[in-house]
């Protein structure tokens, strides 16, 4: 096989490989993608567990991310320090969990919290109007974003306590998966 690399020990890469749906190969390949998004800042030996992140702005700018309105939530989701700066492992975590091999309960999982604005683990009415509003760049009225988020609760709030919980979400999306994408 030769062509040994040394960004990473085996065991590293073996971490990566359990940690996510990725191949040494596309592991590596996401690595490049990372430093190239700040080759002065991400060192080629990763051997010592650098310490390194790289700030939101250069994530949120990537081409799978740019367009998508919930980049930024995306990024404070994945990233450790909730701000959207982003080490490799964050990283490598969101684009596993955005990757078309992640089973739909994960991706599910990251949906809820992504939506949950304000980090209560629940999907309230406001939670759900932000949605809304971006979902559909802001192309429905207020009256209109207040009907549809209505009726959402009312039709996936199966405790009926005005909130959605994880497990009312999962149920809904299964009816509504645009919620997913
Ligand atoms: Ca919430
Ligand atoms: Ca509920």
């Amino acid at each position: 096989m030769g062509n040994k690399q040394t960004i990473f020990t085996a065991q590293q890469l073996d971490a990566y490989q359990d940690c996510t749906y990725f191949t040494r190969k596309e592991i590596l390949r996401l690595f490049y993608r990372y430093r190239d998004l700040a080759p002065q800042l991400v060192p080629l030996d990763y051997t010592n567990h650098p310490d390194v992140k790289l700030p939101y702005e250069l994530i949120g700018s990537m081409p799978e991310l740019k367009d998508n309105p919930f980049r930024q939530r995306i990024a404070e989701v994945f990233s450790e320090d909730g701000e959207g700066n982003m080490t490799l492992d964050d990283f490598l975590d969101m684009f596993s969990v955005l990757s078309e091999m992640a089973p739909r309960d994960l991706k599910a999982y990251y949906a809820f919290k992504i939506y949950d604005f304000n980090n209560d683990d629940f999907i309230c009415k406001s939670d759900l109007e932000k949605t809304l509003n971006k979902l559909t760049r802001n192309e429905l009225t207020e009256d209109e974003v207040r009907m549809v988020c209505e009726k959402v609760i009312d039709e996936a709030d199966l405790d009926n306590d005005g909130r959605l919980s994880l497990e009312d979400f999962q149920h809904m999306i299964v009816r509504a998966p645009d919620f997913l994408r």
